[in-house]
């Protein structure tokens, strides 16, 4: 894939503030050892990484509105939390901006919040990376770091966990596809 890695940051840069700025490149740094740990294309991980968090600061009003005209876009999107509709808009923005059409590079950038059942391997990667690069802080990042090491769906799961339970304890619904995704990730009938 011809791409100018730096070309992308420098446009990023314009588009989002310092402190995000600084999670997407972490985000990209991560998802590439993740990606040559487990297998996967460590330049798509990389530049996925890089945009991930491309429309996060769009008004909520033109990311519904891109959903809406994207019939591709899953609809029922717009009947959850706002915070679950920028990774599905960059992942229709930067084909447009950055004729990326790498299918699965699109895929790990739509799905990075809400996670979706048979997930890919660099979809999981980029999700994961997303929630242990090193500027993430919370309690329990530690552990999921570790499990990182050794065991991708595993952590995915422990991170889905995390996730959900914070969405219960402030009493918000839970996109579909993130219950899909959790479960995909738990071996068994359990
Ligand atoms: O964009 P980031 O802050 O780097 O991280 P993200 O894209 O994973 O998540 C954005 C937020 O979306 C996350 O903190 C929790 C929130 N959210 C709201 N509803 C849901 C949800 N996340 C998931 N996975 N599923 C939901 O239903
Ligand atoms: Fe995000
Ligand atoms: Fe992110």
């Amino acid at each position: 894939m011809k791409i100018d890695l730096e070309y992308l940051k420098a446009e990023l840069n314009k588009e989002v503030t310092e402190h995000r700025y600084i999670h997407s490149l972490g985000v990209a740094d991560t998802a590439k050892q993740l990606a040559a740990r487990y297998g996967a294309d460590p330049l798509k991980a990389e530049i996925a990484g890089i945009l991930h968090d491309f429309t996060k600061f769009w008004p909520k009003e033109k990311l519904a509105q891109y959903i809406r005209q994207y019939q591709e876009l899953a609809q029922d999107l717009l009947d959850y939390n706002a915070e679950l509709w920028h990774g599905p808009v960059a992942s229709i923005v930067i084909q447009e901006r950055f004729a990326i059409h790498d299918e699965e590079v699109i895929m790990a950038i739509r799905y990075h919040t809400s996670g979706r059942e048979q997930m890919s391997l660099l979809e999981k990667v980029v999700c994961l990376a997303d929630y242990i690069e090193p500027s993430r802080q919370f309690p329990g990042v530690e552990e999921i770091r570790e499990m990182a090491k050794s065991n991708l769906d595993e952590a995915l799961r422990m991170a889905f966990d995390g996730t959900i339970q914070l969405l219960i304890k402030k009493k918000m619904k839970i996109y579909p596809l993130t219950v899909k995704a959790r479960n995909d990730l738990v071996g068994g009938n359990d």
